[in-house]
């Protein structure tokens, strides 16, 4: 009744940014992300008869109140799954900078559906398990699998076909990521409470939703012939519709910071001196930016000079969920 797993996060490069059911979690868009290698979570869930109620270790801290309630629910939805009420202790371990503005609720919701699924004697498929984690948190139902994947926002209102599919394995395309770590980084509104006034309030939410299906046909056209330019270009202008979308909602909000707006200008600088490099952001201040090996030296000197800028991670795709 013990089973250990491991899961990456991941970076969308066409965003989730929209829920059309909140209970269980259904998005108002497809979106497409790269899992990334750096940032993992390791959990390992243990169902024991002589528990009365979940335990829940993150880094060797006893968790409670709703961090620990988001957990138990989502354990009550396999064990609803499994017809068994037992209850599990949880341990997990999260290489999950927060710092460096990665949530690690993907990696970690991830981790949980594969190692509670696996412990409670569900034998569930990668497609099952992407629906099941879909309900833990949105985005982490991308990092069942490595390398690039596309969450099919699905049209059943139970959420039976709405789950991640691969569209290409990490060993596809060494494409990769730098996340700018900003000195001052304090976040006002999460990024479940943004996207909800955002779909309630902004009058261009509309825009961004007409915008996504073209945003996907050419960004999975550009991920499959490995044209950098072009998956840059989509991924860089879907950002920036995402983050247009909280200028109109009501309160209006931003994530971003001055040192979010100075790392955005000088990559645009980067490339007019021929420099390959984009940008992406998502539910906070800091920029992630793609590019391909051989600019690395460039890309992290370039950015580490930058005054505001506290550190550089740089990270390239990762695999799927694993099992340990
Ligand atoms: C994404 N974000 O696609 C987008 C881009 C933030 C900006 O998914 O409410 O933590 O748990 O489903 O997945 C952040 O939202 O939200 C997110 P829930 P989640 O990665």
């Amino acid at each position: 009744m013990k089973a250990t797993a491991k899961a990456h996060t991941n970076i969308a490069l066409i965003k989730y940014w929209g829920k059309r059911n909140e209970p269980i979690i259904l998005p108002t868009n497809n979106s497409l992300s790269l899992t990334l290698d750096g940032y993992f979570t390791t959990t390992s869930v243990e169902f024991d008869e002589t528990l009365t109620k979940d335990q829940f270790i993150l880094d060797e801290q006893v968790i409670t109140g709703e961090q620990y309630e988001r957990v138990a629910s989502f354990l009550d939805i396999i064990r609803k799954l499994a017809g068994k009420q037992l209850y599990a202790s949880i341990t997990s371990k999260n290489e999950v900078p927060t710092a460096a503005g990665f949530a690690s609720s993907a990696s970690g919701f991830a981790a949980l559906a594969a190692a509670g699924t696996k412990a409670i004697g569900l034998g569930l498929s990668n497609m099952e398990l992407s629906r099941l984690t879909r309900q833990g948190s949105g985005s982490a139902c991308r990092s069942i699998y490595g390398g690039f994947a596309e969450w099919q926002m699905g049209k059943k209102e139970d959420g039976s076909d709405s789950y991640a599919i691969p569209i290409a394995p990490a060993e596809h395309w060494d494409i990769r990521v730098a996340a700018v770590v900003l000195s001052s980084t304090k976040k006002k509104v999460s990024s479940r409470a943004g996207m909800k006034r955002t779909v309630e309030t902004s009058p261009f939410f509309q825009g961004w939703l007409d915008s996504i299906p073209q945003d996907l046909t050419t960004i999975k056209e550009g991920i499959r012939h490995r044209d950098f330019q072009k998956v840059g270009e989509i991924a860089e202008a879907n950002c920036l519709k995402m983050h247009a979308t909280t200028l109109g909602a009501n309160p209006p909000f931003t994530y971003w910071h001055d040192t979010t707006i100075a790392v955005m200008q000088k990559i645009q600088e980067m490339r007019t001196q021929n420099i390959p490099v984009y940008f992406t952001i998502d539910a906070g201040p800091n920029v992630k930016v793609l590019y391909l090996p051989e600019y690395e030296k460039i890309v992290e000197e370039t950015l580490r000079s930058l005054s505001g800028v506290a550190d550089i991670r740089l990270s390239k795709p990762g695999q799927g969920v694993t099992y340990l």
